[in-house]
């Protein structure tokens, strides 16, 4: 005899076939590069419903990951990263709009964040900001590139809560300790906490630069942010 719960399992099952497939989709056309298709996909899971920040990380983000290790390998050359790269920004501006909002009207702090200077991957900083922006934090995005002078003059500027820096070079992920010993020169540090990350990024390079606190993804970033705030 076919029960309630038959159906209601069957149910559940058809929903994590149809997360999986679009999930899987992504993925694909972020691998294949394919702006047109992951674009598409993107206007798809607003229409569907579907989780957006799943579609971000599990789908954009892992298909990024996977070309890279491609790139990394010599299988594709930089012209195609860049495409998916290309892929993966037009698609997030249709899919950051549709991440769920902060409840309060009353903002949690005001953060500055930027990936610093020399390096030019913006795609986890702005997942970042965005989900801090949709959580209640006042957000200030200064880019990708940021010069050091820059951070120091927006803290001067809007005397923000949190100083956020993001680096995916191993090669830039000194410029977090120069921004941190910058405004320890101008008297500023104590006004403000400082939280790293990126790929390159751990808790361990976060001590050792003396930033208060090192985030793993955009959601940690959220947590970690309310954490040092008492938030
Ligand atoms: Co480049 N790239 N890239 N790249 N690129 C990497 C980082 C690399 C690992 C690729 C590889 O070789 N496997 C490698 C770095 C090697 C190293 O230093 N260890 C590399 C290289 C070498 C380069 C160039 C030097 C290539 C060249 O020119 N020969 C060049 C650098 C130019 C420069 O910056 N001066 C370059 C260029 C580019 C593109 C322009 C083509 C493009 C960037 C486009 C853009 O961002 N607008 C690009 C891309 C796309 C990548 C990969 C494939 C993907 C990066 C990404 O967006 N990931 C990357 C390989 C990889 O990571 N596997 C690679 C998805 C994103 C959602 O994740 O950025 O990690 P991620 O962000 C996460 C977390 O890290 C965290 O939260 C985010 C969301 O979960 N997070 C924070 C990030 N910032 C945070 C801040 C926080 C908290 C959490 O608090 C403030």
């Amino acid at each position: 005899m076919i029960t309630l719960n038959f159906w209601r399992e069957a149910i559940v099952r058809e929903d994590v076939l149809v997360s999986e497939d679009i999930l899987k989709r992504l993925n694909e056309a972020v691998v294949k590069y394919d702006v047109e298709l992951t674009v598409e996909l993107a206007k798809e899971v607003i229409a569907t419903g579907f989780d957006p920040l799943k579609a971000i990380e599990q789908g954009l983000g892992e298909g990024l990951r996977v070309i890279g290790d491609e790139f990394e390998a010599g299988e594709i050359f930089l012209p195609m990263l860049m495409m998916a790269a290309q892929a993966v920004k037009e698609s997030l501006a249709i899919l950051e709009p549709a991440l769920p909002k902060g409840t309060s009207r009353k903002t949690l702090g005001k953060v500055v964040i930027g990936t610093v200077e020399g390096d030019i991957h913006d795609i986890g900083k702005t997942i970042v900001a965005a989900m801090l922006t949709a959580n209640g934090f006042e957000v200030y995005d200064l880019g990708c590139d940021t010069p050091t002078s820059k951070f120091v003059d927006k803290v001067k500027e809007v005397k923000p809560d949190i100083i956020g820096m993001s680096a995916l070079l191993t090669t830039t992920m000194t410029k977090m300790a120069e921004v941190i010993n910058v405004l320890k020169k101008a008297g500023l540090r104590g006004n403000v906490k400082v939280i790293v990350g990126g790929a390159p990024v751990s808790a361990a390079w976060a001590e050792k630069i003396g930033a208060d606190a090192y985030a793993e993804d955009a959601i940690a970033s959220v947590d970690v942010s309310k954490k040092l705030l008492d938030k």
